[in-house]
């Protein structure tokens, strides 16, 4: 392994054990030729992920595995990835394999050529495959979030994004935080940009959320990152004399 890799990759998992290996295997690949690590988050998973993954590191030596006692949700997955990131570039993606780990560098290529007021470069699906129902909902629910929060995002539910690892940590946390990366950096200051990535289809396991459950808990948090914008001021830089 590396001494300080330059790009950690985040996936957080939850009982995916039929999805983690391949995964891991591509986002290897993808990255080759660079200085990365790979740390898979293990969300308590009550399927075999955590085994499958420990065993996988003697094949793949830059991953890494966290592992959460309980079962905390996707945003609370990625926040422990990134705590125990030693990389200044994250890279998320879903565990799911419905990323393709190749349209990675590309968005940290992107991070890395502008300056450090770019915060972030996420990845917008094109030619979804989900079912008509889950795209239907995902259309409607980006379309609300963004004439609220004006987050000039069309897709904040594509996992794989690229930022800067030092501007998430300004970020506060709650639950769902990741839909809300682009409104909480341009919050901060920062400016988010947007990359067209492939979508793939879930060849294993099973999708965790629902439309119901999802609508429910974005009410609360869009009135929740309303209200941080409405209390949020901005000095326009910090100089030291
Ligand atoms: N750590 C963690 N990850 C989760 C949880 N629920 C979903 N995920 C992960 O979040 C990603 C997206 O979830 P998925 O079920 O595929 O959502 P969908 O693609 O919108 O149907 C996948 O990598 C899941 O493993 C959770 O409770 N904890
Ligand atoms: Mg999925």
């Amino acid at each position: 392994m590396v001494a300080t890799p330059d790009i950690s990759v985040v996936v957080p998992v939850f009982d995916e054990a039929g999805a983690a290996p391949a995964l891991a295997q591509e986002i290897a690949a993808a990255f080759a030729g660079r200085s990365f690590e790979i740390i898979f988050v293990d969300d308590a998973s009550r399927d075999d992920t955590r085994a499958v993954l420990s065993a996988l590191r003697a094949e793949i030596p830059q991953l890494r595995v966290l592992s959460h006692q309980r079962n905390s949700g996707q945003s609370r997955a990625i926040r422990s990835g990134i705590l125990g990131a030693r990389g200044a570039v994250i890279v998320t993606l879903d565990g799911d394999g419905q990323n393709d780990p190749a349209d990675g560098p590309a968005l940290v290529d992107t991070l890395m050529a502008a300056g450090p007021d770019l915060a972030m470069v996420g990845g917008e699906r094109v030619n979804r495959q989900d079912s008509q129902a889950k795209k239907w909902a995902s259309r409607f629910g980006n379309g609300i979030r963004r004439r609220l929060l004006h987050d000039t995002a069309r897709d904040t539910g594509c996992g794989l994004k690229a930022f800067r690892r030092e501007a998430f940590l300004r970020l506060p946390y709650f639950d769902h935080v990741h839909r809300y990366l682009p409104a909480l950096m341009l919050r901060e200051g920062y400016r988010v940009e947007f990359r067209p990535v492939h979508h793939r289809h879930r060849q294993t396991g099973q999708s965790k959320y629902t439309n119901v459950g999802r609508l429910l808990a974005s009410v609360s948090d869009l009135l929740g990152v309303m209200w941080l914008q409405s209390r949020s001021r901005n000095p326009g830089g910090v100089e030291e004399l």
